[in-house]
């Protein structure tokens, strides 16, 4: 049984684009939240949308490490400006970017373990990390290690059935073997590797944190059943990458208290508790609270479907994570990386930079769009393995331009819920008359776009109650962590309102996109066979 206390939850999310942070009273109302934008507030680092395209190695994003650590020195002075009081919180969490890593220095856990509360982070993390640039989500640039590492194993099928996915540029395990082959002495002097997420839960811990099994899942390293790393992929990327990595642990691990660097430079409680931190994607399901049946789509700078899967499927397009809410289940996950950043550019090319005008003009077009389809892809698509823009009209010629920008507007629109449809169904999910979505992310506010993914996918749409899911999906996991096992997450979680309805599918919805989905097959098959042959 809780009892109301005084006691407050810190969440962090170390997003692509921005830090934010969250402070949550005991019954889970926000009362303080600070952002530090990295473009914005930061722009000695020059990162744009958060990262850097290296221009001499097309494919390469990386963020620089130290501009993170600097963002977390700001957030706590902006929380501090809010008037958070420290000493009432008891346990912190949080999230990041899946997928990246950040190389420690030989001595940087020393650094750590021994900061002087009287000077920022940034000034001592200086030179503690051996590779200054962290490969990020967002990098295409390792298919040669993803070929290394399905080989090991026997094949893409093989990689999958052991940890989830087949070879993926982003992920972990084939951005370390890139490191370690390239950059032989710096992987030499890497005392550790962390992910983001794990790197920003050191920054607070004070010494080198361990990994969470679902951002695990996100490496191509561990075997998602027996929750180990593969001694033999490890092998296959690098010397002493065990020692390096150390072991996961399941969500919700207390990991002990506060760095005492907190406690004397910004007067946190001793006691304050540190949860392990997570992958964004995992927080934000904890944050909407996914249940069984339900189908949420993140709307983020990436776009994400997450399906709740009870037994681990084998796909070739697409993840399996270990499940961050129910550990004997696992979860589908289909990332597209051109979400947002498409969408702002189509929306800045048609509609001078307004979601207002933007909106209009996308309800201003018929479902259907007059047969018209269209694919939008800024950078390197995760899938289908794509990039640049690709307009069909309805006799299925591809054409430079469209009539109208109106049918622009549309094209991208439908098109994205379109590919996400098809890869939904791909991975053995039914979409049919019980199937409800989730939507969240920053552009879950849009009621345009989610009436055309109502449509899309036939079914209603719901919002979960919750801005910054990631951010307040880590403070319910601090709340959870620290009270587990004495209270349920049911228990710890009950008190939070249920999902809001807000768009409900045209009784002509399924008629109109059926054959398009199947349209849009066609075309990835077709486009993508040719970029074979090219
Ligand atoms: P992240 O994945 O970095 O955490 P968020 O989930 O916060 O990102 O989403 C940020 C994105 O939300 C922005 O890039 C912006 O394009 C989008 N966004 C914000 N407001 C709207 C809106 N009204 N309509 C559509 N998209 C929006
Ligand atoms: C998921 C993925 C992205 C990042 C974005 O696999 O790569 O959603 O987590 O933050």
């Amino acid at each position: 049984m809780l009892s109301i206390s005084e006691s407050t939850y810190l969440g962090l999310d170390l997003s692509t684009q921005q830090l934010k942070a969250v402070v949550l009273d005991d019954k889970f109302e926000v009362i303080h939240e600070a952002t530090v934008h990295f473009d914005n507030d930061l722009p000695e680092f020059r990162t744009h949308g958060g990262v850097i395209h290296e221009k001499t190695n097309p494919g390469v994003v990386t963020a620089p490490t130290l501009m993170w650590v600097k963002a977390v020195d700001m957030l706590i002075d902006r929380l501090t400006v809010c008037g958070v009081d420290y000493s009432k919180i008891a346990a912190i969490s949080g999230a990041a970017q899946q997928h990246g890593s950040v190389y420690w220095n030989n001595g940087a856990e020393n650094v750590l373990q021994n900061l002087n509360p009287s000077l920022f982070l940034h000034q001592q993390l200086a030179c503690s990390f051996s590779v200054n640039q962290s490969p990020t989500w967002m990098d295409s640039s390792t298919s040669k290690q993803c070929k290394l590492l399905e080989d090991t194993v026997g094949g893409p099928i093989e990689l999958a059935e052991i940890t989830g996915s087949r070879g993926y540029e982003r992920f972990t395990g084939t951005q370390i073997a890139k490191i370690a082959t390239t950059r032989q002495e710096a992987y030499k002097s890497t005392e550790r590797i962390s992910l983001i997420s794990s790197f920003l839960c050191s920054l607070f811990l004070g010494k080198i944190a361990p990994i969470d099994l679902v951002e695990a899942s996100g490496m191509n390293l561990m075997d998602i059943k027996t929750k180990k790393w593969n001694q033999q992929l490890l092998d296959a990327c690098g010397a002493n990458l065990e020692q390096k990595l150390g072991q996961p642990v399941p969500s919700n691990t207390k990991l002990g208290t506060i760095s005492s660097y907190y406690i004397e430079r910004w007067n946190f409680d001793p006691k304050c508790q540190i949860i392990v931190f997570t992958g964004d994607n995992s927080a934000s399901l904890v944050g909407i609270r996914l249940n069984k049946g339900w189908i949420a789509v993140s709307l983020g700078t990436s776009d994400t479907i997450f399906l709740w899967l009870n037994e681990p499927h084998v796909v070739l397009d697409g993840h399996v994570f270990c499940n961050p809410v129910d550990k004997d289940s696992y979860i589908g996950l289909l990332c597209f990386k051109n979400g947002s950043l498409a969408r702002e550019r189509i929306r800045n090319n048609c509609s001078e930079g307004s979601w207002e005008l933007f909106n209009q003009l996308l309800d201003s077009t018929p479902r259907g769009n007059f047969g018209n389809i269209g694919l939008y892809y800024n950078v390197q698509e995760i899938i289908p393995f794509l990039c640049g823009d690709y307009r069909f009209n309805k006799a299925g010629d591809r054409i430079m331009k469209f009539t109208s920008l109106e049918v622009e507007v549309r094209a991208l629109i439908e098109g994205q819920f379109i590919a996400k449809r098809a890869y939904a169904e791909d991975f053995g999910f039914i979409f049919d008359k019980d199937t409800k979505i989730l939507a969240t992310g920053g552009a879950s506010c849009n009621k345009a776009i989610l009436q055309v993914m109502a449509d899309v996918f036939n079914a209603p749409v719901y919002v979960a109650d919750v801005i910054n899911s990631a951010a307040v999906g880590s403070a319910y996991q601090a709340k959870i962590g620290l009270l587990e096992p004495e209270s349920t997450f049911e228990e710890i979680i009950s008190s939070l309102p249920a999902p809001k309805l807000v768009c409900t599918p045209y009784p002509d919805a399924m008629e109109i996109y059926e054959p398009m989905v199947q349209r849009y097959r066609n075309i990835v098959a077709t486009l993508t066979e040719e970029r074979k042959t090219l």
